[in-house]
């Protein structure tokens, strides 16, 4: 039957394949504006992923991924052709990266196109012309208006193997030629090749920046990943010494508000594999980003001053100080200092032995703690009595406490003279004096 059928085909066959090397040969006939002149053509590069038979541009895939070795198939694809009833093309690759398996009219899953009104054809099997150039052709037997389809669809299957992917390793479209069942042809102009491209093994890096390093309060914070990923999210920011706001963002940019705690430094960090790019590639960790709060916040001081005590007598005060802002190393300073103690500025230490040179009073000593950045707070301003020996205690030992009923006095601009060294005026010259602030 098969057999009688085509030789009954026989004159037709000889008749089209004239017509097709015809067709294929005669490029130098002028080109008439045929009906194709707006259709176009172009590879579809990961055919064996593809069964569908609705074509349409979102679907086609001019890129895949593959690997050296790997076998692709690759759709030659007619688009919004009319009354097509032959064509012809060349594809173009680079054979130091493409070898040439075979070609096919169609597959079970990919009909061909130009059958596709019920027509037989004749598919002219692909040749290698040269390298790297595969001269493809097919035309329906006869010339029938009826058979011949308009749209698009699969014209031709190409198997290539992979020798070695460059950078840009391609496969081309050239010489398209469609004809139509009046014998017009056009040569397309609309094409497009594809690209083959290596499977991705970067793995996503990331980098953290904010316009300043310095920073008084909250602080713009950018993440810039080097390529769109998912699953970045604000949990995956670790943050020392401080919180997020605003977070936001998707592909590759993100942004965030910054809020630090304390004086300080401020640290950033972004972990490995916090997001992941379209190949599951997780993130390297980003270098830290640190920034430095330079909001400071005022030390504090405390501690009871004594208001008293005998010539002879040993006197050490060191009052309490601290500061909110780690690290802050403090300083003192004191105003009114008596002559007859040493005063440290590292501690704040008032220490020193009175003698009986030394009675009196010593008016508005102020001790002052310093932090880094100036900022300084005082204890109240004190009053240091000194008494004479004790009359029972020569060497000044054993001094007694000063009456309690004295502890109240205030100082009075007509107490009498007697800072540092000089009289005390005042009888006993064994009471405290304050400012009158609580200490
Ligand atoms: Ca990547
Ligand atoms: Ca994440
Ligand atoms: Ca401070």
């Amino acid at each position: 039957m098969q057999t009688s059928a085509k030789s009954h085909l026989l004159p037709y066959q000889l008749l089209v394949v004239f017509s097709a090397v015809l067709f294929i040969c005669c490029h130098a006939l002028p080109v008439q504006a045929g009906k194709n002149k707006n259709a176009g053509c172009v590879l579809h590069m990961n055919a064996a992923a593809w069964n569908e038979n609705g074509i349409s541009r979102d679907a086609i895939e001019t890129e895949i991924t593959a690997e050296k070795n790997d076998e692709i198939l690759v759709a030659a694809l007619a688009l919004h052709a009319v009354d097509l009833d032959a064509w012809q093309l060349d594809v173009l690759f680079d054979p130091a990266e493409l070898e040439f398996v075979e070609g096919y009219e169609e597959t079970p899953d990919l009909p061909n196109f130009l059958k596709s009104k019920g027509g037989a054809t004749l598919w002219m099997p692909p040749v290698e012309t040269a390298p790297g150039k595969v001269r493809l052709a097919a035309t329906l037997i006869g010339s029938h208006l009826e058979e011949a389809p308009d749209g698009s669809g699969v014209i031709a299957l190409l198997k290539f193997r992979v020798v070695e992917i460059a950078d840009k390793t391609s496969a081309a479209l050239s010489d398209v030629r469609f004809l139509d069942s009046e014998r017009d042809h056009d040569i397309i102009a609309d094409t497009m090749g594809g690209r083959i491209k290596p499977p991705d093994t970067t793995r996503p890096s990331v980098e953290i920046a904010s316009p300043n390093e310095k920073i008084l309060s909250s602080e713009a914070v950018t993440v810039l990943f080097s390529e769109p990923v998912t699953g970045f999210e604000a949990p995956d920011l670790r943050i020392c010494n401080g919180g997020i706001t605003d977070f936001s963002g998707d592909g590759a940019a993100y942004s965030f508000m910054l809020h630090p705690l304390e004086k300080g430094a401020v640290r950033i960090d972004i972990p490995a594999h916090a997001a992941e790019d379209e190949s599951g590639n997780g993130n390297t960790a980003a270098v830290p980003h640190v920034l430095e709060c330079v909001k400071n916040q005022t030390p504090v001081i405390s501690g009871t001053p004594p208001g008293f005590l005998h010539a002879g007598t040993a006197c050490l005060f060191t009052p309490s100080a601290s500061d909110p802002d780690p690290g802050d190393r403090l300083i003192f300073r004191i105003e009114n200092k008596p002559e007859w103690a040493e005063f440290d500025a590292a501690t704040g230490a008032l220490s020193g032995t009175p003698t009986n040179a030394d009675i009196g009073t010593t008016r508005g000593i102020i001790i002052t703690v310093i932090d880094p950045d100036d900022a300084e707070a005082s204890l109240p301003a004190f009053h240091l009595t000194v008494g004479e020996l004790q009359k029972s205690d020569p060497d000044g030992q054993d001094a007694a406490p000063p009456d309690p009923s004295d502890l109240s006095d205030s100082p009075d601009p007509s107490d009498p003279p007697g800072e540092n060294g000089g009289s005390s005026g005042n009888g006993s010259g064994c009471f405290i004096e304050s400012s009158g602030n609580s200490f």
